[in-house]
């Protein structure tokens, strides 16, 4: 079994050879970009096996991602070609230093992964991981891209593990409903990673990571990341999770402690463990679909380590496969929040999206350090 499957558009980056608006940039260097393969790469040489699936055209462009992305050691032979569509492109500015406020322009309008759908995709090998990750930036790209993710986040015998970073992309939708059609895929997934201010962006949430937690208590994990303060995640407690069991690592911060999040729609197939109930450790009746209590109000903290950012393209997908890293090692939740600060800290401080990560023994050790080297 395949650790974790990603599915979704990869293109080729220009990244400026120097600052300045797009307008007067002269020359561009060549990088891979796309928020799942960036996931598949980090994981893989983190040493995960990883599988990316997606549609590319029949052309150079594709031929590099295919080779760059299968270098990773991330299993590219799902990827499809596509003879009559080009591979999706784009261009970026360098970010202002104070601000990260940058220039993108997306090459991908009738791209060939814009042509997924779920007749086109192989569903088997999607399902295939122990963890699917998919982001909403699929949603965006076409009615059939979106009919796949909400096929593949939908209660299903074989589904996997269905971890969905929001990553709310404005630009890329074509209509208004966005933000509810994000909403409504994220209510569907396992994990889910946000940021604070992409909520508030997308979905109007101010008020900090609970208030968050409180629109969206469905997802078993929920973690909202904080940029360059932290992040804070949100677990189902021990009992009531389909993911590995961890004992609750000593974290700095409040841990999570008012309930466990509730839970609309369990997925197909899933009933309580003998023995095993809530909280209070009732044994729940077999067969019955698990109904939690609402969402907890604290979440788990870590700071993010301060590092001189160089670029912060690719760091939320470095910091989710850090995170689901860990999660699959069944680590201590604040072990998983700092290997995801670390793989991020190595995306930081590359021009690109993809940084080597610190080989995992190293990241281990960095990760066990104590409160005040992480704060
Ligand atoms: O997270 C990085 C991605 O945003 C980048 O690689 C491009 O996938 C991309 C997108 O659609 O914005």
């Amino acid at each position: 079994v395949v650790d974790v499957v990603a599915l979704g558009e990869s293109m080729v980056t220009f990244l400026p050879s120097r600052p300045g608006r797009l307008a007067d940039v002269p020359s561009f260097d060549r990088g891979i970009g796309g928020a799942e393969s960036n996931v598949a790469c980090v994981l893989a040489a983190a040493g995960h096996t990883t599988r990316w699936i997606s549609r590319v055209g029949a052309d150079g462009f594709g031929d590099h991602l295919v080779e760059a992305i299968g270098g990773y050691g991330v299993d590219v032979s799902h990827v499809r070609r596509d003879p009559a569509r080009p591979t999706g492109v784009y261009f970026r500015t360098a970010g202002d230093r104070a601000t990260d406020a940058h220039e993108v322009a997306y090459y991908r309008a009738g791209s060939a992964a814009s042509a997924m759908s779920p007749a086109g995709v192989d569903l088997d090998a999607v399902r295939a991981g122990r963890v699917l990750h998919l982001s909403g930036i699929t949603a965006a790209l076409s009615s059939g891209c979106l009919d796949l993710l909400r096929e593949l986040t939908a209660p299903h015998p074989a589904r996997p593990l269905v971890s969905f970073d929001v990553n709310h992309r404005p630009s890329l939708w074509r209509d208004a409903h966005g933000p509810e059609v994000l909403l409504d895929l994220a209510r569907g997934a396992d994990i889910v990673f946000v940021g604070e201010d992409e909520a508030e962006q997308a979905w109007g949430v101010t008020g900090g990571p609970s208030r968050i937690r409180e629109a969206l208590p469905e997802p078993e994990i929920l973690v909202v990341k904080q940029g360059a303060r932290g992040a804070v995640v949100f677990h189902a407690p021990r009992g009531q999770s389909c993911l590995p069991r961890s004992p609750e690592g000593p974290g700095r911060r409040p841990q999570g402690d008012g309930g466990p999040p509730a839970r609309e729609k369990p997925r197909a197939g899933e009933e309580p463990r003998a023995g095993e109930g809530g909280r209070d450790g009732a044994p729940q009746a077999p067969g019955r679909a698990t109904r939690l209590r609402p969402a907890p109000a604290q979440g788990t903290c870590e700071p993010a380590l301060k590092v001189d950012v160089v670029a912060t393209t690719g760091a939320g997908d470095a910091f989710a496969a850090g995170f689901l890293s860990a999660t699959l090692r069944d680590l201590p939740v604040r072990d998983r929040l700092r290997h995801g600060h670390l793989m991020a800290a190595a995306a930081l401080t590359t021009p690109g999206d993809l940084a080597a990560p610190p080989p995992r023994a190293l990241a281990d050790r960095l990760a066990a350090l104590d409160d005040t080297a992480w704060g």
